[in-house]
């Protein structure tokens, strides 16, 4: 019985991941909290502005991966000038909404999804919702329930996490990674893909050694580096 997975003999498969949704529910937060775990959340952060990315070592069941995680601005007119740059290669999306804030779950079949299929293969990206904020239980607008209903009406899973705790934060990113790369080992395409983005993606050169990012000047700029990890304890809320 062959075994992709454990055939992976030097580089980690390397893939790209974007992060979608509404400017505030805590993308930046969020990859801040996995990549730098040592710098508290509100230290610092600023608007996100720019595009940027860090990259990160992470678990799946099939060995270590690297993410390629990119964070974006959700500002309309930035959106639709840079999504098919942002798009381009991506293996998987995080499509972040805040729990307190029911617009910006709205927003995400309205707005996100839509953006999604105009600038990517939705069929081929793997996906997974996330519920931010999830600390701010009694100012809840969005309930489980309705993010589990659009989670089974475009096929894909929900977690709530929150980047202020780090509750659910490495859990996240490795479920999607871990799903991005299964999807890899059944099409035999890892190596493929993995080369893909170090070799061809302009933007994601320079970027498979640690934590690393870039700006694209939208007028704007994301002032906050890398900020910090958190453990992957299941989300009390
Ligand atoms: P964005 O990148 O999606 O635009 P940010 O969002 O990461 O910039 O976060 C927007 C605000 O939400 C920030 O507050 C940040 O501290 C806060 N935030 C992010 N994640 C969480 C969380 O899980 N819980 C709580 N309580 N707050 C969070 P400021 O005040 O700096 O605008
Ligand atoms: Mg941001």
């Amino acid at each position: 019985m062959s075994n992709r997975a454990t055939s992976t003999t030097s580089k980690p498969p390397l893939y790209k991941i974007v992060m979608l949704g509404d400017s505030g529910v805590g993308k930046t937060s969020l990859v801040a909290r996995l990549t730098n775990p040592d710098r508290p959340l509100n230290h610092d952060i600023s608007a996100t502005m720019g595009i940027e990315f860090d990259t990160q070592m992470l678990d799946t069941p099939h060995g270590k991966v690297k993410a390629q995680i990119w964070d974006t601005a959700g500002q309309e007119r930035f959106a639709r000038v840079l999504l098919p740059t942002y798009f381009r290669k991506a293996k998987g999306v995080i499509l972040v909404y805040d729990v307190t804030n029911a617009k910006s779950f709205e927003s995400l079949g309205e707005r996100w999804m839509t953006q999604l299929n105009d600038h990517a293969n939705s069929e081929e990206l793997a996906k997974l919702l996330v519920g931010n904020k999830c600390d701010l239980e009694a100012s809840r607008e969005v309930s489980k329930e309705k993010a589990e209903m659009f989670c089974n009406e475009f096929g894909m899973e929900h977690l709530e996490t929150s980047a202020k705790s780090g509750e659910n934060v490495l859990k996240a990113f490795e479920r999607l990674i871990t799903i991005v790369h299964e999807r890899s080992l059944s099409a035999g395409k890892s190596k493929a893909g993995a080369k893909g983005i170090n070799g061809a993606d302009g933007a994601a050169n320079g970027a498979a050694n640690g934590s690393s990012g870039f700006k694209l000047d939208e007028g704007n700029a994301r002032g906050d580096g890398a900020n910090s990890v958190a453990d992957s304890s299941s989300c009390g809320c």
